[in-house]
């Protein structure tokens, strides 16, 4: 208990760091001159495998028959301007986007804390639906409704008019049922890898649907990029974690900041249920790609579905997959990172797919390169 208790404490002090120095990046920019050196460094050098126990995650070899699943968003982001005048924090989260995504228990109560960069200002709330109370000028709970869905709960900055969306998605209770409503979940291992909380089986589901397909969850995601690609009707069953969303999100900036023309990013496979992950050969019973904190990824920005040539070399190979899995790495060792690291995967072209890189939020680091 007491290491639990610990963990969340340097977890949530990891998240105000990162929010302190979020507005101050040219200067952590500024301070990594070697950051294209080492994404530039041979093969030879990229460990093939640092800390891996059975949890390494093979790469997905099928593409979504349903168009609308997995890769880009489609249509425009609802968001023009990612970043607001303040910050959210929640359930251990702080996320400086003015528009995210929570993931809640019917009935479950979380506390939402706006936190400034800047000078506060006066604050308002509201939520479409389930229980919102004032707390403090800057914080308040929200207590969700019994039933599925999810619900925008919007804090405005009354000064400059500026909101934040916090998009709360009340999920279906899981309790290791193989199939839901007719959508194979397949089984979650009982007992969790090296007892990591982090492991546990998913104690709610996020019901999809066709109507909310299209729903973003963060000014650059949309919750069909992270669908598992195992097919079948609606509604269908997915597990995402915000932790994810924000390392996604702060992936793209920082792409952006080394001038990569980087509107979004294709998820070549987001969540995978345990019952897709054996049907496509994986031998790993523990891919964080099960438990919703995992995306396999690359940049697409001339829409080919393959990694774009973001080196400037003329040439779109592995050297691209290296400048995402080299930046990734070099941040592993600056403080600010720690709440985001994780397992990271370097994958190789074959035939089919072009080059990508795994990432997922585990909280120990995890180092591999996969087959081609
Ligand atoms: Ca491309
Ligand atoms: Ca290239
Ligand atoms: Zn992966």
């Amino acid at each position: 208990m007491i290491a639990v208790g610990v963990s969340v404490i340097a977890v949530a002090a990891g998240a105000l760091l990162w929010l302190r120095l979020a507005g101050n990046q040219e200067a952590i920019v500024a301070d990594r001159p070697q950051a294209e050196a080492v994404a530039q460094s041979p093969l030879a050098e990229i460990a093939t495998a640092v800390g891996l126990g059975e949890d390494q995650c093979d790469r997905d070899a099928v593409r979504s028959e349903d168009a609308r699943i997995g890769g880009k968003p489609h249509g425009k982001s609802p968001v023009a301007n990612p970043r607001g005048g303040f910050s959210l924090k929640f359930k251990d989260e702080v996320s400086p986007y003015t528009l995210m995504s929570t993931f809640v228990l019917p009935g479950e109560r979380v506390e939402i804390e706006a936190v400034f960069t800047d000078q506060p200002t006066e604050l308002e709330a509201k939520a479409e639906e389930g229980q919102l109370e004032r707390l403090a000028a800057d914080r308040w709970r929200w207590t969700a409704p019994d039933v599925a869905g999810q619900h925008c709960i919007q804090v405005r900055d009354v000064g400059s008019g500026k909101s934040t969306c916090l998009n709360a998605f009340v999920m279906v209770p899981y309790h290791g049922e193989p199939t839901i409503h007719g959508y194979a979940i397949g089984h979650y291992q009982e007992k969790p890898l090296h007892d990591m909380p982090s492991y546990l089986m998913p104690a709610g589901l996020i019901e999809v649907t066709e109507k909310n397909l299209g729903t973003w969850v963060s000014p650059h995601f949309q919750l069909a990029q992270f669908l598992c690609k195992q097919g079948g009707g609606f509604p269908q069953y997915l597990v995402l974690r915000t932790r994810l969303l924000l390392k996604l999100e702060m992936v793209l900036e920082r792409l952006r900041e080394r001038d990569v023309d980087a509107d979004e990013l294709f998820v070549m496979s987001g969540y995978r249920t345990p019952h897709y992950n054996a049907a496509i050969g994986n031998t790993t019973k523990y891919s964080r790609h099960s438990y919703g904190d995992a995306a396999d990824v690359f940049v697409d920005n001339d829409g080919n579905g393959r990694m774009d040539d973001i080196n400037g070399d003329g040439k779109s190979d592995l050297a691209d997959a290296l400048v995402i899995y080299g930046m990734l790495d070099e941040l592993s060792a600056d403080s600010w990172y720690q709440q985001f690291e994780g397992g990271l995967g370097l994958y190789p072209p074959n035939p089919r797919f072009g080059p990508m890189v795994h990432m997922d939020t585990r909280g120990n680091k995890v180092r591999w390169k996969g087959a081609g």
